[in-house]
C-alpha cells in the first residue's frame, strides 16, 4: 500500500486540557500501536479491530504505565490519511503527550513534519490541494464566517467551480487545436469566431464572479486592518474603548497622549476588525510624538478601512487637512465626528464638502452615543465594497488562489481582446497557460516546491 515512512506526532495543541491526541500514520503504524499500548482485557484473536475504540494503558520499553488511554486502530483506506492509522486518546499536558510521542518514535516512527498528514491525504487522492488548505483555514478561523468557507472549501465547492471553469476552457481548445489540424473542414469563418468568443466571454465571467469573492473571504478570514486616525484631542483612544467596550488606551484631555499603536480585535457585522488606535496626527518638535506620527501614517499606508475622528467642538483645522490628504481614494473610510454632546463648532456641510463620498456618523465616545451607528456604518460600507453580505460565503479565502484566479483572468481577457488579430496558435498557448494556472489551485499542476511551501504552513500533527 504505502513505500512511505511511518510518521507519527501530538495532534491536538499543546498544553492543558480534557484530552490530547497522538496519531501514527503509515504501515508500521499497527504493529507499532500494538508495542506501546496494551489492552485492559484480554484480546482475541480479531484484535485490534478496526474502527474501535480500546480501553487500555500506555507503557514503557521496561512494562511501567504511562498513561491510561483509549487507543483506535484504523484500516487504510478509511482514515484521514488513508493509511493505517493508530490514534491514542489520552490525558492532556505536554509531559504525557511527550512521553507518549517519545515511546512511539522509540518503536519506530518518525516525527511528522508539519502538514505531513493533510501532505498524505493529499498524495493518495483522498482530498486536492484547496480542499488541504481549507483544513488549514479552518485550524485558523478568526470569525464563525471563515470556519464555513473552509468548511464549504472542504467538501470541494472551490475545486467544484475550478473544474467547471477549466473544462470550460478546454473546449475552446479543442475546437482550436481542431481548426488548427483540419483548416480544411472549417467552413464559416464568422461564426466560429462568435461561439469561441461566447465561450470565452462566460469563462471570464465565472472567474470575476470568484474573484468578487476573494477580498470578503479574505477579510473574514484575516480581518480588516483598521486605522482610527485623527488630529490629536479628537478622542481616537476613547472611541476604541467605546468599541471594544473597555478601557484599554489611556486617554486625557492633554493632546499627544497616545504615542504608540495600540491593537484591538471587534467583529463588527460579521467582519473581524483589528482596530488600530494611533497617535494623533499634526506637526511638532518633540522626538517621541514625531515617531507616533510616523507610526500612525504607516499604519494608514497598511490599513484597508480608516475611521477618521474629528472633533465636533471645534472647527476644521490645518491639523484635520493634514489627516484628510493621507486618505487614499482605495481605502474605505468612515468619518466620525465626535463630542456631539459638546457645543458645535464644525460645520457638517464643509465636512461633506472635504470628504466627499464617505459615509459620516456622530458620536460621543465618553458617553457613549453613535457607538451601534458607527458599528452599523462600517458593516454596510464593507459590504457594498466587499462585493456581498458578511453571511454570504464566498468560495475562495486564500490569496494564492485569488493570484492565480487573477492571473488566468488578465490572459483570457488578453486572448479576447486579440481574438481576431492572432494567429491560432498563439491563442492557445494564452489559453493553456490560464489552464495551468487555474489547475495549481486544485494540486492538478502543481509543484513539488508549491506543495512544500503550503504544508509547511500547518502545525506539526495536522
Ligand atoms: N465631551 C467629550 N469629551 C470627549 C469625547 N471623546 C473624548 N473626549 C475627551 O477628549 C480628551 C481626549 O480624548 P482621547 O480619547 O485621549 O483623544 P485622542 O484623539 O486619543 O488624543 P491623542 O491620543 O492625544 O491624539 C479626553 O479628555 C476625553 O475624555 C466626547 O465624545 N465628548
Ligand atoms: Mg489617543
Amino acid at each position: 500500500m504505502s513505500d512511505l515512512d511511518t510518521i507519527a506526532a501530538i495532534s491536538t495543541p499543546v498544553g492543558e486540557g480534557g484530552i490530547g491526541i497522538v496519531r501514527i500514520s503509515g504501515a508500521e503504524a499497527f504493529s507499532i500501536g500494538k508495542k506501546v499500548f496494551k489492552p485492559r482485557q484480554k484480546q482475541g484473536p480479531g484484535y485490534p479491530r478496526s474502527h474501535h475504540l480500546y480501553y487500555g494503558h500506555i507503557i514503557s520499553s521496561e512494562n511501567e504505565v504511562i498513561d491510561e488511554v483509549l487507543a483506535a486502530f484504523m484500516k487504510a483506506p478509511r482514515t484521514y490519511t488513508r493509511e493505517d492509522t493508530v490514534e491514542i486518546n489520552c490525558h492532556s499536558g505536554i509531559l504525557t503527550l511527550r512521553l507518549i510521542l517519545k515511546r512511539v518514535l522509540e518503536e519506530g516512527a518518525r516525527l511528522a513534519q508539519p502538514g505531513e498528514f493533510t501532505r498524505r491525504a493529499f498524495l493518495y487522492g483522498r482530498i486536492d490541494l484547496s480542499q488541504a488548505e481549507s483544513i488549514l483555514k479552518i485550524i485558523r478561523a478568526r470569525s464563525d464566517e471563515a470556519v464555513k468557507i473552509g468548511v464549504s472549501n472542504l467538501q470541494g465547492r472551490l475545486s467544484l467551480e475550478i473544474r467547471k471553469i477549466r473544462d470550460k476552457i478546454l473546449t475552446v481548445l479543442v475546437r482550436i487545436e481542431a481548426r488548427l489540424d483540419f483548416p480544411e473542414d472549417i467552413e464559416e469563418e464568422i461564426d466560429w469566431e462568435r461561439e469561441v468568443k461566447k465561450e470565452l466571454e462566460e469563462v471570464e465571467e465565472m472567474l470575476s464572479d470568484l474573484a468578487a469573492g476573494a477580498e470578503r473571504g479574505w477579510a473574514l478570514q484575516e480581518g480588516l486592518l483598521t486605522a482610527i486616525i485623527g488630529k490629536p484631542n479628537a478622542g481616537k483612544s476613547s472611541l476604541l474603548n467605546a468599541l471594544l467596550k473597555e478601557e484599554r488606551a489611556i486617554v486625557d484631555e492633554v493632546p499627544g497622549t497616545t504615542r504608540d499603536l495600540l491593537e484591538g480585535f471587534i467583529t463588527v457585522s460579521g467582519y473581524p476588525l483589528c482596530l488600530l488606535d494611533t497617535a494623533g496626527i499634526h506637526s511638532t518638535a518633540d522626538p517621541v510624538e514625531r515617531k507616533g506620527i510616523s507610526r500612525a501614517k504607516n499604519a494608514v499606508a497598511r490599513a484597508r478601512l480608516l475611521i477618521v475622528v474629528l472633533d465636533g467642538s471645534t472647527g476644521w483645522s490645518k491639523d484635520d487637512q493634514a489627516v484628510a490628504e493621507l486618505i487614499r481614494p482605495e481605502h474605505l473610510a468612515v468619518i466620525v465626528i465626535n463630542k456631539i454632546d459638546l457645543p458645535q463648532r464644525i460645520s457638517v456641510a464643509e465636512i461633506k464638502a472635504r470628504l466627499p463620498g464617505r459615509p459620516l456618523v456622530f458620536t460621543s465616545a465618553t458617553m457613549n452615543r453613535g457607538i451601534d451607528e458607527l458599528e452599523e456604518t462600517i458593516g454596510s460600507l464593507l459590504d457594498r465594497k466587499l462585493g456581498g453580505k458578511a453571511s454570504e460565503s464566498p468560495a475562495m479565502v486564500s490569496l494564492r488562489h485569488a493570484g492565480l484566479v487573477q492571473e488566468a483572468r488578465e490572459l483570457i481577457e488578453g486572448t479576447l481582446q486579440t481574438l481576431s488579430q492572432q494567429p491560432l496558435e498563439l491563442l492557445s498557448i494564452d489559453l493553456k497557460e490560464a489552464w495551468l494556472k487555474l489547475g495549481e489551485i486544485t494540486g492538478e499542476t502543481v509543484t513539488e516546491e508549491l506543495l512544500d511551501q503550503i504544508f509547511s504552513e500547518f502545525c506539526i500533527g495536522k
